[in-house]
């Protein structure tokens, strides 16, 4: 069996941080998720490990407050970390502000081996999702973006945003990938990008 087909089968949730205090400290490489809340960062976990119900889904944005950890431990062993979203334009300011203390103190020195940019493929980046790749970019953590929902868009239109979005958001197309957790558009190459930015994931498989 490929690499790609079992790398995110056995993961886990590991635990939940609210606060920085409650942030395990880094042993293994981590993949962190990014974006938007509603982006769809839960139902892209899922979807990757073929898990219904590894991380809540949910239709009403800005329920996640916390730094989800996963943790995948065969082959190889690395964690996904979930993000909570941000950008809830309801979300009073108190909350913002914990989200913001709260992201920081996972991110700073933190030596992520990969991020994941989620952006809804429909939509040009915010502000936000620009803050999120500069500073990804400025630490020299690789990222890549991933265009969500494609699901919800006509094959045209579909093209049109894959064509857009280099210019969009500045990134080279081989570090775009359109994505949908409802038809699987993007799964694999997803999943071989993060075993690619894994150390030793190849001689892991076996
Ligand atoms: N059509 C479609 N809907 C999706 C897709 N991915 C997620 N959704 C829907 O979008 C909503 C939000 O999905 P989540 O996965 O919970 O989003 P999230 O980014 O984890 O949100 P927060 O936890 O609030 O940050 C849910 O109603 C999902 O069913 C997709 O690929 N296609
Ligand atoms: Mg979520």
């Amino acid at each position: 069996m490929s690499l790609e087909k079992i790398l995110l089968v056995h993961t886990r949730f590991e635990q939940p941080a609210y606060r920085a205090a409650d942030i395990p400290p880094y042993t293994v490489p981590e993949i962190v998720f990014a974006g938007r809340s509603n982006v769809g960062k839960s139902s892209m976990l899922n979807k990757l490990a073929n898990q219904k119900s590894l991380a809540r889904v949910s239709s009403v944005p800005g329920k996640t407050v916390s730094v989800n950890f996963y943790r995948c431990d065969r082959p190889g062993d690395f964690r996904l970390v979930d993000l909570p979203g941000y950008g809830y334009a309801k979300a009073a300011r108190t909350d913002k502000a914990k989200w913001s203390s709260l992201v920081e103190s996972y991110l700073i020195g933190r030596p992520v081996t990969m991020a994941v940019q989620l952006v809804d493929g429909r939509r040009p980046l915010t502000e936000d999702d620009e803050h999120m790749l500069h500073y990804f970019s400025e630490q020299q953590i690789p990222f890549i973006i991933a265009m969500t929902k494609m699901d919800k868009m006509k094959s045209t239109e579909q093209a049109a945003r894959k064509n857009a979005f280099p210019a969009e958001t500045g990134a080279d197309a081989a570090h775009i990938i359109p994505f949908s957790a409802r038809t699987g558009m993007g799964v694999a190459e997803l999943t071989a990008a993060i075993a690619a930015a894994l150390p030793d994931a190849e001689q892991k498989e076996s």
